[in-house]
């Protein structure tokens, strides 16, 4: 049994990760292959408890460095217990959002040392690193407008967050990818959702042995 593929989907609030995320299991499944969608921070029982706690607006502060440590206790969660379980037994992972979010978030926009978010991501996830990263990409201004047309809601405790933010965590994302060109592949997502679709979809299917070059 060969090793499932490890897919990410990367992008500030309104990229359209979701949507696009969805499509690429239907596309995946469509060819025969066995698919776990999943998210972070989440995507076992307990690291939904954490993403519950970490993004709710409570009435005490969250320090950069709490809110790290809780990105990464999710994630080690999630990696041992289901991401690297599945790509073992052959399973597709597409994950909504992966380490790079915390690289983004917390070092880009919180001001988190990067050399320790890099030594956190090794004890987290070890060799469980993701084999493509799709980085949606698009003005800040798009992206909010569109998850604010959306959810309506009360805002998490990101999405209250400022378009000071947003832009320092947007360039964090477009460094990481300038730094690791060949797992990151940035899409415009400013395009009509089939365009993003087509461009994401022809990222996986070069990765696929499935489908004939
Ligand atoms: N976070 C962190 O700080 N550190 C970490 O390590 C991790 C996470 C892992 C939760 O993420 C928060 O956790 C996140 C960062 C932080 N907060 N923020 N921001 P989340 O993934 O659950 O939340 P989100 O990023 O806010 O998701 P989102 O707003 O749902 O965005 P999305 O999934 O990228 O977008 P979508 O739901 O697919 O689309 C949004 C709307 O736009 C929807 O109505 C679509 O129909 C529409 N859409 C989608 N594509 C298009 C196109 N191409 N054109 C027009 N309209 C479109």
């Amino acid at each position: 049994m060969s090793r499932g593929k490890f897919i990410t989907f990367e992008g500030i609030e309104g990229a359209g990760k979701s949507t696009v995320a969805q499509a690429v299991c239907e596309w995946l499944q469509a060819r025969g292959h066995s698919v776990l969608a999943t998210r972070e921070p989440g995507g076992t029982p307990l690291a939904e408890r954490l993403r519950e706690i970490v993004l709710e607006r409570g009435a005490e502060d969250v320090s950069p460095l709490a809110e790290t440590l809780v990105m990464f206790a999710a994630r080690a969660l999630h990696v041992a217990n289901v991401i690297a379980p599945a790509l073992a037994r052959g399973t597709w992972v597409v994950c909504d959002r992966f380490t790079d979010a915390t690289r983004a978030y917390q070092g880009a926009g919180r001001g988190v040392d990067p050399t320790l978010i890099e030594r956190l991501a090794e004890a987290a996830q070890g060799p469980t690193v993701p084999d493509r990263t799709l980085l949606l990409d698009l003005p800040v201004g798009t992206g909010l407008a569109r998850a604010r047309a959306r959810s309506g809601a009360a805002a998490d405790r990101f999405e209250a967050e400022t378009v000071a933010f947003f832009e320092r965590v947007r360039a964090g994302y477009l460094a990481v990818a300038r730094a690791a060109p060949q797992r990151v592949r940035v899409i415009d997502a400013a395009q009509p959702a089939p365009a993003v679709r087509d461009a994401v979809i022809g990222v996986v299917a070069a990765l696929d042995p499935r489908v004939k070059a």
